[in-house]
């Protein structure tokens, strides 16, 4: 999987690609991360990749030609690069999102500034995607959210096959509650059941905690989910028994 990020903050993104899992995957050679900075892409002595807007009001608005001329250039050489434009108007990102773009061999994000880019780069790009219902200074963070989230389910990346399959979301659920060592922490034990060792009983207990954390938490989680009739009917009953 081949990332491509397009800023006018190269910096922003010098650690956090360089710790951890992510770290790995690049060193393994199933990720890469390739970081343009649009100033390289942009004309004139300043170089400048922003401008005043027309009609007038504050702030100013990301130029079309850096971001274009960028797009150009690096997708050129690729095959089927899938184009994204990171912006609070976008798609909202969820985990049905993300898979589908890990199924993408590049990925090319572009991080545009919080007052917005001229609105003639989105005939430029496949996609526009929000990461969620809120505004930020840029769409870096955005467009680290994208990487890290669409990286894990590039296969290789997470060592253990279970761990990304079983996480909160795959299924629709979210994730059952997690313990380890002490058996007792400040007056709270770990469930007992955890301790029996009885992989059955576990599983069940798990599942059940997932319906009941998300029909609490998440409701609209629950409407979408794949349940079985036999788990409907056990919600449906714990529901009554409040
Ligand atoms: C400037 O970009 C943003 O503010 C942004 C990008 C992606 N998702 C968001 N929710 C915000």
């Amino acid at each position: 999987m081949h990332f491509h990020l397009l800023t006018i903050f190269p910096e922003f993104f010098v650690s956090p690609l360089m710790v951890s899992l992510i770290k790995k995957a690049q060193d393994k050679g199933i990720v890469s991360c390739t970081v343009h900075d649009l100033r390289d892409y942009a004309a004139g002595a300043h170089r400048s990749t922003d401008d005043s807007p027309y009609g007038g009001s504050q702030g100013m608005v990301m130029k079309p030609e850096p971001i274009v001329n960028a797009l150009e250039q690096i997708c050129a050489p690729l095959v089927d690069p899938w184009r994204i434009l990171l912006s609070p108007q976008g798609v909202p990102l969820s985990q049905e999102k993300v898979r589908t773009l890990a199924t993408k061999e590049t990925l090319i994000l572009v991080c545009g500034r919080y007052e917005g880019v001229d609105e003639r780069v989105r005939a430029f790009v496949d996609e526009e995607i929000s990461i969620g219902d809120y505004v930020l200074n840029g769409g870096e963070a955005a467009g680290l959210v994208v990487i890290d989230a669409v990286s894990r389910l590039v296969p290789g990346f997470v060592g253990r096959k279970e761990s990304t399959e079983e996480e909160s979301f795959s299924d629709g659920l979210l994730e059952y509650p997690q313990y380890t060592r002490p058996e007792e922490f400040r007056g709270m034990r770990v469930p007992e059941v955890l301790l029996s060792g009885h992989h059955a009983e576990i599983t069940r207990w798990r599942r059940r905690q997932s319906l009941l954390r998300t029909q609490k938490r998440r409701p609209d989680l629950l409407a979408q989910a794949n349940l079985n009739e036999e788990e409907r009917g056990w919600l449906a009953q714990k529901s009554d028994e409040k």
